[in-house]
């Protein structure tokens, strides 16, 4: 499939109040483009919600229960029981949270809703920070990254989400990037497909979080993948498969590109090369990523 034949169905219209380069509006046009109009989304306390909604206009043509922060994943439990208490099987049930709503505060309604095997769509779009609130760490905040609350650069190594989520084997996951629409498109039709829990997360680099110009959000959310921050795969019947440049990186096919092609170009890492280059700090990012792909290597080829 090739953008152009993406729908031309729009259900973000425009006159949103996201930043210019938002990933977020991205992802969401290219999941709506996907779910369709019967859809009802819920969204905690987020940029999402921002952009939704500057009362009294909305730039939203689907309908969105907006909740606390916290309750993402019980609001679309509920969303969904009186949907089927109307008899009502066909409307998608999409709840959409930022990484803090997911990794951190939203963490137990998330993983409630799976154990229940609610018949809904969770996505997580993930920019690895509290973006709304002015650039918080979360549990997705990479290691040495600047935050307003990491101001010397992270000291812990993001959590493995997508480990979690597996626990619960659900029959759908996946981990999609903004910067390759058509695979996101295909993901989330897939998790429309399919009855149950599905959840999928989205790279979603924020240029101002992130510190990077407004133009370069898909050559970050590349340079993720072409560098194995970031992993594309779907997870399916407990077995995982990788995508894209992810699985030549799997099957050794190609070297990821080294990390510092990636962090040199984020004002949040400036701290690793100026006034000095951190080598000892660069090293354990890369380090890092790599016992993740041995472990990645280890599990799933
Ligand atoms: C219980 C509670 N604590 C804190 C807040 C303030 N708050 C609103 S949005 C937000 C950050 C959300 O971060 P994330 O889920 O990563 O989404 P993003 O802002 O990055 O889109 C915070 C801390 C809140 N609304 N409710
Ligand atoms: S802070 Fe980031 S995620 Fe939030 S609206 Fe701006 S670009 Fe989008």
């Amino acid at each position: 499939m090739a953008i152009k034949d993406l729908p031309e169905l729009e259900c973000i219209i425009p006159g949103s109040a996201a930043c210019p380069g938002c990933p977020a509006t991205m992802a969401l046009r290219i999941t709506l483009k996907a779910l369709g109009k019967n859809t009802i989304m819920v969204v905690p306390a987020c940029c999402t919600s921002v952009i939704e909604s500057l009362h009294p206009n909305t730039s939203f043509d689907v309908p969105v229960m907006n909740i606390a922060f916290e309750a993402a994943a019980a609001g679309a439990s509920g969303v969904k029981a009186a949907l089927m208490t109307q008899g009502k099987d066909d409307t998608t049930v999409l709840a959409w949270a930022g990484d803090g709503g997911t990794y951190d505060i939203g963490i137990q309604a998330l993983s409630g809703a799976l154990e229940r095997q609610t018949d809904f769509i969770y996505i997580c779009y993930n920019n690895q920070i509290y973006s709304n609130t002015a650039i918080q760490r979360s549990g997705a905040t990479p290691y040495g990254a600047w935050t307003t609350t990491t101001v010397g650069g992270k000291t812990e190594f993001r959590k493995e989400m997508g480990e979690i989520i597996q626990a619960h084997h659900i029959p759908y996951a996946a981990q999609a990037c903004v910067s390759y629409p058509e695979d996101l498109y295909k993901k989330v039709k897939k998790a429309k497909s399919i009855k149950g829990p599905k959840y999928i997360e989205i790279m979603a680099p924020c240029p101002p979080g992130w510190r990077f110009g407004m133009e370069k959000t898909v050559e970050m959310g590349i340079m993720a993948v072409e560098t194995g921050a970031w992993a594309l795969y779907e997870y399916e019947n407990d077995t995982v498969t990788f995508n894209g440049k992810s699985k030549l990186i799997l099957e050794k096919k190609i070297e990821r590109k080294p990390i510092e092609d990636w962090i040199k170009q984020q004002g949040r890492f400036r701290h690793l090369f100026k006034p000095k280059k951190d080598v000892k700090k660069i090293k354990t990012i890369e380090e890092h990523i790599d016992l993740i792909w041995d472990r990645y290597r280890k599990c799933y080829l």
